[in-house]
């Protein structure tokens, strides 16, 4: 067994005298009240799903494992000579709750270089898909295409115990991430690059194969190890997350479950931002045929989507009530690296002109920006200009996260999700019942 996965049954029997007791002793104890905007307004903060593998506070955003973004970059082992962790010490560090040490993170580099072959019959599935298809819909089928590599399968007909889950839960994470760069690159440079494939360099971690694969030069192996880990994680209660742990609770494996979050990732509310915001970016810049961007038209622009009734792309969210820190996070590196990059500035510009334009505009609860309003400047200026891959640049990063909780969902145990549903006439039904009895108070 590797260091990793004797760490992690070590944590998990640790971990599950917690849960059981929780269940066994407490399980009547409420921890909140649904109302009836929750139940029409998509379960916004209904509090029915537990992960310890990151937590999302409204106002100082994710924590992963506890930590919060700039302590997980300080606190993991880096490449030598690069400024960003190793992501397959961070993968360590989400699957165990502990900092790995450099002999343990370069063991999961190895146990990943192992893994990454990414079968021919995937590359066949990739090519006969019409090359307009969206690479979302490309990276999805690759992983789906790969369910029969599945090892819980094969050992849950064999007649594997429910304790025993986890195991090859975790063993198809493991093979499904180690090849998600190269499904990626081999998208990326059969839709946009006439074609040429680079084979993957032995001697490279996951970031910087990415990077190598995708054709472009240092330091974009450290933006693809920072992106990757920004990415990864922001609670359970995000569609990506959700979708990928409700379909795993059904026992459907890991393939069927990442597959299905991937398609989650891919609507423009949720993922896709990242490609609209530097669509909304250009169409502005096309507009103005030349003119130097000011905050006043800017502002118009801004007004002109909302009067569209259309959302600002990159602003907003549904937990977070200030500005996202993977926007803050990606913005110092904008500061360090671009300081003076056209477009830098103006999405710096936007940060300044949209959350007073959103706030007067009264809806979005939150006017700030999150992940995606700055994520494809960066790509941009690296030379990735191709805006409708970035978001499979996100599922590589959020398959980092998902993988993790599911192979924990299946260690503790989680059962299958199944909310209940109302009918319309039951919440009018209540609702009556709340104003009698508040007349009757006011008796
Ligand atoms: N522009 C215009 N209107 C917005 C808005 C925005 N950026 N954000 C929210 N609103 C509107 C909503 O559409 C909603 O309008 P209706 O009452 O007419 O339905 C109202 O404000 C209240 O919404 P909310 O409670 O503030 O936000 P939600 O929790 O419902 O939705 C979203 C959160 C992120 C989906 C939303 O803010 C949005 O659509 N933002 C733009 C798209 C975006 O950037 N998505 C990426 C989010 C981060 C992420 O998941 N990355 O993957």
């Amino acid at each position: 067994m590797s260091k990793l996965k004797e760490t992690l049954f070590k944590k998990i029997q640790e971990h599950r005298p917690r849960t059981q007791k929780l269940l066994k002793e407490h399980g009547d104890v409420k921890i909140g009240e649904v109302t009836i905007a929750q139940a029409i307004g998509g379960a916004r903060g209904v509090r029915s799903l537990v992960t310890d593998i990151s937590y999302l506070d409204p106002f100082e955003g994710i924590r992963f494992r506890g930590k919060t973004i700039p302590e997980t970059f300080e606190a993991l082992p880096k490449v030598p000579g690069c400024e960003y962790p190793f992501v397959e010490g961070f993968w360590w560090y989400l699957l165990t709750g502990e900092i790995p040490t450099m002999a343990q993170t370069l063991e999961v580099v190895e146990d990943f270089k192992a893994r990454r072959g990414v079968p021919q019959y995937v590359i066949d599935v990739l090519r006969a898909l019409p090359r307009d298809s969206h690479p979302m819909a490309m990276f999805s089928s690759a992983i789906l295409a790969m369910q029969r590599e599945s090892v819980y399968v094969k050992r849950y007909n064999q007649g594997m115990k429910k304790d025993e889950y986890w195991d090859p839960t975790y063993e198809d994470a493991s093979n499904i991430l180690a090849k998600l760069p190269s499904i990626g690159a081999y998208i990326y440079r059969m839709k946009y690059k006439a074609d040429i494939h680079i084979h993957a360099n032995k001697d490279l971690d996951f970031g910087g194969n990415f990077a190598h694969m995708m054709g472009f030069d240092k330091p974009y192996d450290d933006v693809a190890r920072m992106y990757f880990i920004l990415h990864s994680d922001h609670e359970s209660g995000n569609v990506s997350a959700h979708t990928t742990h409700l379909v795993a609770s059904a026992l459907s494996d890991a393939y069927y479950a990442l597959s299905a979050g991937i398609n989650g990732l891919a609507g423009p509310l949720h993922g896709l931002a990242n490609q609209e915001v530097l669509s909304w970016v250009m169409k502005f810049q096309q507009k103005l045929g030349g003119k130097e961007a000011t905050e006043e038209n800017v502002r118009e622009a801004l007004w002109d989507t909302l009067k569209a009734g259309q959302v600002v792309p990159g602003y907003g969210h549904a937990v977070l009530r200030k500005t996202d820190p993977r926007y803050m996070a990606q913005r110092e590196f904008c500061l360090k690296n671009l300081p003076d990059y056209p477009l830098f500035k103006l999405v710096s510009m936007i940060f300044q002109v949209a959350p007073g334009v959103l706030t007067e505009h009264g809806k979005t609860k939150n006017p700030w920006p999150n992940v995606d309003a700055q994520s494809g400047v960066i790509q941009w200026y690296y030379g990735l200009t191709e805006w409708d891959f970035y978001t499979v640049l996100f599922g590589i990063g959020r398959a980092i996260g998902v993988l993790a909780n599911i192979t924990w969902d299946r260690a503790l145990g989680y059962a299958i999700e199944r909310p209940k549903s109302v009918t319309t006439k039951m919440l009018e039904d209540v609702a009556a019942q709340a104003i009698k009895a508040d007349d009757l108070g006011s008796d």
